[in-house]
Parts: C-alpha cells; structure tokens; sequence
C-alpha cells in the first residue's frame, strides 16, 4: 500500500514542527510548501536526515509551487503571518484571508479529495474562508483549536491537581479567541466532573475560575513570552492528532471547529464543538445540551465569529 502523503502549506515554526511529527509518527511522507525559497526545501533535509538517527522512512520534499501537493491525502495549512505581542488574532484577518484564498486554489487544482486542517488565525474565519474557497465537501475542511484550547485547560488542570494529564479530559468549544467557552461540566479527572471536585474539597471554585480565565487567555501568555511569534509545538501535536483521526479512522471524538449548517442554532460559520473524525472526515456533529450560562458564553463566542466572518466578506465580496 502506497504511503500517505501529507502537505503542509506553511512550513514556518508550526509547519516545521508538523513535519517532524509526521516522521516520528510514521504518518507518511511529507511536501513541505512556502512563497519563501529554500524554507521548505531546508526544513526537509534537515528532518530527513534525522530520519536515519530516529530511524522512520518518511521522504520530505521541499516546493514553492502548489504542483508538489498534487494528490496529498491530507492538507494541514499554516502559512500566513502570526501575532506579535500586542497584536490580536483579528488583527491577522486582513493578511490571512488574502493567503487563504491562494491556499484555497492550490488545493482546488491540485489536493481535491484530502482532509484539510487549518490552523491559521483568525481560525474560525480563515477555515469558514477556506472551504469556500476550496470548494471542497465541508467534512473535510476544519480547523484546529478546540484540541490546543483543550490540551492547554487539561494542562492547567493537571497541575492543580498534581495528577497525571493522561487521567484529565477537558472541552472547549466556541470560537478560538479570548471568548471561547472551556466546558467545566463536561471535564473530568478519572471521570469526576470539575463542579464535584469543587465540592470534594480539590480545588477552590475562585482557583478554577482562574484556570478558565489562563485557559482563555493561553495563546496570548506564550506570545508575550517569544515576543518574535506564537506557539507552534502544542498547535503542532493537537493538528497531528487530527490528522491522524482521520489516517487512521480512529473516529476520536475531538472539539474542532467544524461548518455547522442550524446545529446549536448556528447556519454557514464554523465554530468549535465536538465532532468525530474517522476517514469519512468529520463524520458527526454531537449537539450538547448547554446550560444557560454555557448558551450565553457560546453565544457571545459565536457573535464575535459571526463579525470575523462578515470583516472577510468586506474584503472578499466573492465569499
Ligand atoms: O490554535 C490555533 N489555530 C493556532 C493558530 C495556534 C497557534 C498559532 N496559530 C496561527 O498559525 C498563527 O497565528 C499563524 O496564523 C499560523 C502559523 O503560525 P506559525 O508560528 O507557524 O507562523 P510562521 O512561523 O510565521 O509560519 C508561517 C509561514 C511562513 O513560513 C511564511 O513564509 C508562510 O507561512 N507564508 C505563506 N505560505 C504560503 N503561501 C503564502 N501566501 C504565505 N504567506 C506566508
């Protein structure tokens, strides 16, 4: 059976790290794409030579031309820009769009039937843009940042806790930005909810409440860190994750942001909600039940997607 092939439009600091991932996850072989010359080409050497030490027969090849994605089983897109301290994920829309839409014809012409993941911001709207102009079936076009908001609560937790992170499970669903809704009924150490864990004396409710604010606010404390750019290894493993869902039809059941068509009230935007990923893509929608504080956060995230989505439309009247 022929390998995967997976491209990875972007082959900065995340695309980088997803090509190293695919190696030492033996999930195929690898086409590094970027406008810059010799990025791509340079970040796949170096990885294939470390294939010899780590020892995976994952074969990279660098291109700047969209013909080298021809075929790829699965797409993971990054390229565009990434925040500096003090910048927004919005702030990117402008710049981002305009490469989504570059994006977005490559795979058309070249990469029709992969599974396309896409993590650049402003997320909700860069993949709502990006299937429209792909064109491709909505099931195989989301966005990661639901895994990365989640692995980020599950973290903290963890921490809080002093247990091991594999005995965390946690949700966050919304919009990928400073609104996004970390889903405290529905996660879970060893299966207890975090509101019993409260009452069992674990934590304090004011100490999860901080949780929840860091969670939020996750992105922006590593970019205040780096100063030069975003997080990329946290990204890299949640999108790897998704990716590898679908290789291998694990049908996990993971929050990605998704194109909802009326579930949870929401018609043509992509906002982040539990989905099932296998290789029929996302294969189910599961619609939660909320509770009124949890509606109004999902709400308000779902807004601020819905003003990112009309800002792209402003640009791009063709959307
Ligand atoms: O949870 C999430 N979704 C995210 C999203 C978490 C962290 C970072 N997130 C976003 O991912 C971030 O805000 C950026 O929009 C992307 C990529 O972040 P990365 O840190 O990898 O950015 P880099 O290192 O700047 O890499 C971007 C690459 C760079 O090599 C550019 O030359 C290239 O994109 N680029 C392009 N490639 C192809 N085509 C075009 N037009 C293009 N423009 C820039």
């Amino acid at each position: 059976m022929a390998r995967n092939k997976i491209a990875l439009i972007g082959s900065g600091m995340i695309g980088g790290t997803l090509a190293h991932m695919v190696g030492l996850k033996d999930l195929g072989d690898v086409v590094m794409f970027d406008i810059a010359e010799g990025i791509p080409q340079g970040k796949g050497l170096d990885i294939a030579q470390s294939s010899t030490v780590d020892g995976f027969d994952s074969r990279y090849t660098g291109v700047n031309d969209y013909a080298g994605i021809e075929g790829a089983d699965v797409c993971i897109v990054t390229a565009g820009v990434p925040r500096k301290p003090g910048m927004s994920r919005d702030d990117l829309l402008g710049i981002n769009l305009k490469v989504m839409e570059q994006v977005g014809a490559g795979i058309k012409k070249y990469a029709p039937k992969a599974f396309v993941i896409c993590i650049t911001n402003p997320l909700d709207a860069m993949v709502w843009a990006l299937q429209k102009f792909s064109g491709l079936p909505k099931s195989h076009v989301v966005g990661m940042a639901g895994v990365l908001d989640s692995a980020r609560f599950r973290y903290f937790l963890s921490e809080e806790f002093k247990v091991s992170v594999e005995d965390v499970s946690a949700m966050t669903l919304g919009g990928h930005g400073d609104d996004m809704v970390p889903m405290v009924r529905y996660s879970t150490v060893a299966g207890i909810p975090l509101p019993d864990l409260v009452k069992m004396g674990w934590t304090s409710q004011d100490k999860l409440d901080a949780i929840v604010e860091r969670t939020r606010k996750g992105g922006g404390e590593i970019v205040g860190l780096l100063k030069t750019g975003s997080a990329y290894y946290a990204p890299a493993s949640s999108a790897i994750q998704m990716a590898e869902a679908y290789l291998k039809d694990k049908k996990r059941v993971l929050p990605c942001a998704t194109h909802l068509s009326g579930q949870y009230g929401v018609k043509d935007m992509y906002v982040g909600v539990p989905v099932v990923i296998g290789a029929g893509g996302v294969e189910r929608i599961i619609e939660l039940d909320f509770n009124k504080a949890e509606q109004k956060m999902f709400e308000k995230s779902v807004e601020a997607v819905k003003g990112l989505c009309e800002a792209c439309v402003a640009i791009a009247p063709n959307l």
